[in-house]
Parts: structure tokens; C-alpha cells; sequence
């Protein structure tokens, strides 16, 4: 009831307005309006968050339709809203906050789309592609792996060519196909909707919540800062590989086949640390044995996670997150296990997905989604629409940067992951900075060309019939990679990447890993580290939690650049502290590469006939071998 009443008090509020024809210039009123909205959005959005939640930790068709509906009528709200909105004159209006509210409840995203028919079928779509992809399956003889944690643990253990790209390209069989024409309908659908707010096209308007007028170029710039020392990382690793796996596998100057990182997507590189470690006999800086062994569980990684936090005497995590958190994966239902952190938007509810495993990876990721959570309780008591990150990658970069810190060796030690003295010469320093690079300098191009693939398909510079092709264009022009199997327009690879078929923009986490450096800098020095910038742990500084907490509280309710000025003093994003992290690592893969005669760069391979040679390669020995055994046997 009291529900209704607020709706009809919303409404009429605007309909009598309306029915003047006169906008309305008075401030007072656009105040009490939004705080109708207040109320009414965190109705709307808890409704949805909750059905979400249902859908995501347990699917089922009766789940899904929840979901559906849920969204659906938070959509409704958001364009009733809109429409009444646009009552207010905002120009006229001087205070600012109000202009600014007003201006972020007309980002309305697919709630834009008029036409009902088709909003339902888009929202249906989207809870599709999540189910296809989150319940994908590859047949292994009699067994159905599933990507977490069987595949995930596959690629990042194994070593054996064949049976990686076995793993490789079951994944992409299992879920691309079924995704492609389904991620065509929703393009068209998706940018009808955004089109209908007014911007050129979704790419369009996901760049507009950075509010950069050079977004793009600055994007570019950061890159091509970050591109040289990428480019040594590469040529270094392509070596390692190269010794590991015979250079007919992974030829001096060419890109890489993209199976052997050690991770699905060649996204993150960490997980091979093993096979290009630059010193051995040192200190073992991956501790996911040590963890094992020494009886870790999920339970304790987030244990830990909130103790970090709470060292910096940031806000603990909440009675109800402990209680409806999911933290493992539960053995009697399908569930989305992609990692994620919830804001149910009633002040109270925060709550963490993830199916864990005991690893150093998830251990990192316990931390990233735990930013995200720190992020939500600070902001919590902001208007509905400022309850966001600064930009979408302030939002990425708060656990990151914290762990940041929880990863060096000193703290590693501090919490038990690593037993004995510590070794703190520069070989093991070397090494250390390895294990960092292949996580976030390896990272940088693949989370670049994500989004400048999307923005192509979103604006039409790539059309349907050759999305997969351009897809791999980009992978070898950013990242120096080939797919180790011939491609070809049946398969759809960018799909096989959650963040596609969820919908969910990228270009924000290479927006995090610049700036998450910038704020572990800011951080070490309020701390007073003294020293390298890569040896800084900053636990239990209140400075250092200070900083980030008065940072995190303003939400989204100024300009980025406002925020990160709070932080680092300054208000431009800048990629000087991440390369001063890494400065030592740089100078030392220079002079290895130069050393072992190492070229940096990769030969251009037309990624159709590539592929199909490399294809071609073991097929025709296989060949050969059969031809031979036959004559042998007669
Ligand atoms: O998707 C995530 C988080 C959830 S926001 C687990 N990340 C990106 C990815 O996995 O692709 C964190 C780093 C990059
Ligand atoms: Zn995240």
C-alpha cells in the first residue's frame, strides 16, 4: 500500500505539471521529487537486484522468468521517470548536485526502448546468453566439464599442447555457436534503445558515463605509454614458450598461440609464471600450494580479504553479507559462477557470488570483490543515481589496489603464505615484479581491444557476417596472438568472454589497472612508504585507508577527475606510477631480450590462412604417420 501511495504521489506530482505545459523552474520541488524518486528507485531496484539474485545463484526457468519480469518493471519505472523528468527546467536550476541527479536519471540504458515487444525480447535475450553461457559444458569422453573450476584449473595447470587446445577450443565450440546469432539480435535491439536516448550508438553512450570529451584519445595515448614495455613482456614470454613447447609451436617472431597462458581468454598470463620464471632457486612467490597446504578455504580468504580492510579501518563487511553471501559453488544447482559483487540498493544488502577455489587467482579476486562491496558501504547513504564508481573503472580498481599491497612478498609472509626469511635481493625482486606483470601488464591490450572491438560492432565498422574475423584482427594487432585452430564465421570467440554475452562494458578495466597504480602510490605515501614503490604494503596505515574511504564516499555525485584529485592530488589519469612500479623489470627484459638476441614485435599472419597452416601442420604429419604405419603393416 504505502508503496502505491508513493507512486501516486510521484505521478501526480508530474501530471499536474504536465498538464500546465510550463516546465517547472521551482528547486524546491525538483528536490522533493527527487526524493520521491529515492525511494521509489531503491523499491525498483531491490525488486530487481533480488530476482537477479535468485536467477544467477539458482537457474531455472521459473527463476528466469522472475528475473525477467523483475527487470522489466524496474525498466518501466526508469522510463516513467524519465518522462516526468524532463517536467523540471534543469537549466535554469543553479545547484548543481540537483543538475547533476537529474542528468544521471536520464541514463536509462535499454529502458529506452519504446516499443514493449522488443524491450521484452531484449531482456529476455540477455537472461538467454547468460544462461548459455553459464551453463556451457565440454564433453570429455564420459565426463561434462564445466568452465569453473574444471576448465579454469585445466588451462591453468596444464602443460601438454594438445589436450590445452583441446580445453581451448571445446569452450569455444560448447558455447560461441548457439551465442552468435543471439548477440547479433541484440545488438540491433541495444542500440535501438540507446539510440531512442539520443547517442549514436551503445559504444556511444557507454563512453559517455566517462564524461571525457577525449576519452577515446586518451585511451590511445595510455596505451601507446604502456606499449613498449608490453611488447618486451611478449617477446620475453614467446622465448620462454618457445623453449617449453619447441619453437615449431611457437615460432621465434611470430604472435602466440593463444592457448598456452594459462588462462581461457590469454587475458591474464600469472598462471605460467612457472614456465617463465627469471630466476630460479628464489623464493616461491606463487602461493596457492602454500595455501593448500596449509588447509585455506574460502571462508578464510574472505576472512582475510575484510581483515585488510579493516587494518585501514575501512567499514567491515555486514552481518547479512556473511549470511546470504555465496562463496562456493553449490553442488545441486546450475549457477552463474562468473565473480560478482551486489548492491541491493536497500542500505543493508551487499553481497558477494563467486565460486570460490583455493588459489592465488581467486585469492586476488576475493579482494576485487571486496573493493566493490567497500565502494557500496561507503556510498551508501548517496541519492540512488551517485551510488556508483567516480567512473566505471574507480569502481574496478578499489580491491585491486589493495591487493596490490596484500601481494608483496612482505605481507605474503606477514599473513603466513610464505615461511622463512625473506629474500629481498634483486633477483627475487625480478622475479616478483614477473609475477605482477603477467597479471597487469599482460592484461592491458586484451582489456584495450575488448571494448574497441564492441564499439566497432555497436557502430557498424564490423557487421555480422564477419564479427569473428575482425575479433582476431584485433587480438593479433594489441596482443600478438593467433588462435591455435582455424577460425571461421561459424564460431563466435568474443562470446566465449562472459563480460560479452552479460553485457557488461570492458574498457573499464583497463581504465582500473592505470589507475589503480595511481591510487597505491597515493595510498604508499600517506602510509610513508619509503623505498621502491613495488615493496609497499600499506596494512594497517588509517592514513592510507583515510584517503581511499573520503575518496569512495562521493560516489559518482562529482566529475572522476574531482575524485581521483581527493586521491592522488591531481586530477588527469596517468600510467607514471604503473611504469615506475615496473621500471626495474623494464630495464631487465630489455637487456634479456637483447641478450638472447630476442626481436620484439610479431610477423603479420593473415589470421584465416594462419590458422589453418597451423592446423594444417600436425594434421598432415598425422597423415603422413598413418600412410606409413599402413605400408608397415602389410
Ligand atoms: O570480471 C572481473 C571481476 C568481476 S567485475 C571478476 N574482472 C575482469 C575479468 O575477469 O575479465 C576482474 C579483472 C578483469
Ligand atoms: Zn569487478
Amino acid at each position: 500500500m504505502a508503496r502505491a501511495s508513493w507512486w501516486v504521489a510521484f505521478f501526480l506530482a508530474t501530471f499536474c505539471y504536465s498538464g500546465a505545459q510550463t516546465l517547472i523552474t521551482d528547486e524546491e520541488e525538483a528536490k522533493q521529487w527527487l526524493e520521491q524518486y529515492n525511494t521509489m528507485a531503491e523499491h525498483y531496484f531491490y525488486l530487481s537486484e533480488e530476482a537477479n539474485w535468485a536467477y544467477e545463484t539458482d537457474i531455472n526457468d521459473q527463476n528466469q522468468q522472475a528475473q525477467v519480469q523483475a527487470s522489466l518493471n524496474k525498466d518501466k519505472f526508469k522510463k516513467e521517470a524519465y518522462d516526468n523528468s524532463t517536467m523540471f527546467d534543469v537549466d535554469s536550476f543553479t545547484n548543481e548536485t540537483v543538475k547533476r541527479l537529474f542528468s544521471k536519471i536520464k541514463n536509462i540504458g535499454n529502458a529506452g526502448l519504446r516499443d514493449q515487444s522488443k524491450l521484452n525480447r531484449l531482456t529476455q535475450l540477455l537472461a538467454d546468453m547468460k544462461q548459455v553461457y553459464s551453463t556451457g559444458k565440454v564433453k570429455d569422453g564420459d565426463r561434462d566439464l564445466v568452465f569453473e573450476p574444471d576448465l579454469v584449473n585445466e588451462l591453468a595447470t596444464g602443460r601438454d599442447y594438445d589436450r590445452l587446445q583441446f580445453i581451448w577450443k571445446g569452450w569455444r565450440d560448447a558455447v560461441g555457436p548457439t551465442l552468435r546469432d543471439m548477440y547479433k539480435e541484440y545488438v540491433t535491439l541495444k542500440n535501438e534503445a540507446i539510440g531512442e536516448l539520443g547517442y549514436d550508438d551503445v559504444g556511444d553512450y557507454w563512453r559517455s558515463w566517462y564524461e571525457t570529451p577525449t576519452f577515446e584519445a586518451d585511451l590511445e595515448a595510455l596505451w601507446q605509454e604502456v606499449r613498449p614495455m608490453y611488447l618486451e613482456l611478449h617477446a620475453y614470454v614467446r622465448r620462454r614458450l618457445g623453449e617449453a613447447y619447441g619453437k615449431d609451436k611457437v615460432g621465434e617472431n611470430d604472435p602466440i598461440p593463444a592457448h598456452l597462458f594459462g588462462n581461457m581468454w590469454s587475458q591474464q598470463w600469472n598462471n605460467i609464471y612457472d614456465l617463465v620464471e627469471p630466476f630460479s632457486g628464489k623464493q616461491r612467490i606463487d602461493v596457492t600450494s602454500a595455501m593448500v597446504a596449509k588447509g585455506w578455504d574460502a571462508m578464510r580468504m574472505f576472512n582475510e580479504s575484510e581483515q585488510f580492510f579493516t587494518s585501514l579501518g575501512l567499514i567491515p563487511m555486514t552481518p547479512d553479507f556473511w549470511r546470504d553471501s555465496m562463496i562456493v559453488r553449490p553442488a545441486d544447482r546450475e549457477v552463474v559462477c562468473y565473480a560478482s559483487a551486489w548492491d541491493f540498493y536497500n542500505r543493508r544488502d551487499f553481497r558477494i557470488k563467486m565460486c570460490t577455489e583455493v588459489t592465488q587467482d581467486d585469492l586476488q579476486t576475493v579482494h576485487h570483490e571486496m573493493g566493490h562491496i567497500e565502494y557500496f558501504l561507503q556510498y551508501k547513504d548517496q541519492p540512488v543515481p551517485f551510488r556508483e564508481g567516480a567512473n566505471p573503472g574507480f569502481h574496478e580498481a578499489v580491491g585491486d589496489c589493495l591487493a596490490l599491497s596484500v601481494s608483496t612478498p612482505k605481507h605474503l609472509k606477514e599473513i603466513g603464505l610464505i615461511d622463512g626469511t625473506l629474500q629481498e635481493d634483486d633477483e627475487a625482486d625480478i622475479n616478483y615484479l614477473m609475477k605482477q606483470a603477467l597479471e597487469k601488464i599482460a592484461f592491458l591490450p586484451f582489456a584495450y581491444m575488448m571494448d574497441q572491438w564492441r564499439w566497432k560492432v555497436f557502430d557498424g565498422r564490423i557487421t555480422p557476417d564477419n564479427m569473428n574475423q575482425e575479433w582476431w584482427k584485433l587480438r593479433q594487432q594489441y596482443q600478438g596472438i593467433i588462435p591455435p585452430v582455424l577460425r571461421d564465421e561459424k564460431d563466435f570467440d568474443p562470446g566465449c568472454k562472459f563480460h560479452i554475452p552479460s553485457d557488461v562494458p570492458y574498457i573499464r578495466y583497463f581504465v582500473s589497472f592505470i589507475v589503480q597504480f595511481q591510487f597505491y602510490e597515493a595510498m604508499c605515501d600517506a602510509s610513508d612508504h619509503t623505498g621502491p614503490l613495488y615493496k609497499c604494503d600499506f596494512y594497517r596505515s588509517p592514513q592510507a585507508g583515510q584517503l581511499l574511504g573520503d575518496m569512495l564516499k562521493l560516489g559518482s555525485s562529482r566529475p572522476w577527475p574531482e575524485a581521483m584529485e581527493a586521491i592522488t592530488g591531481s586530477r588527469a589519469m596517468t600510467a607514471r606510477p604503473l611504469l615506475k612500479y615496473f621500471e626495474p623489470l623494464t630495464t631487465w627484459l630489455r637487456q634479456n631480450n637483447t641478450a638472447s638476441g630476442v626481436r620484439t614485435g610479431w610477423s603479420q599472419f593473415e589470421p584465416w590462412a594462419s590458422s589453418a597452416t597451423k592446423e594444417a601442420g600436425p594434421a598432415l604429419a598425422t597423415t603422413l604417420f598413418c600412410v606409413l604405419c599402413c605400408l608397415f603393416v602389410r
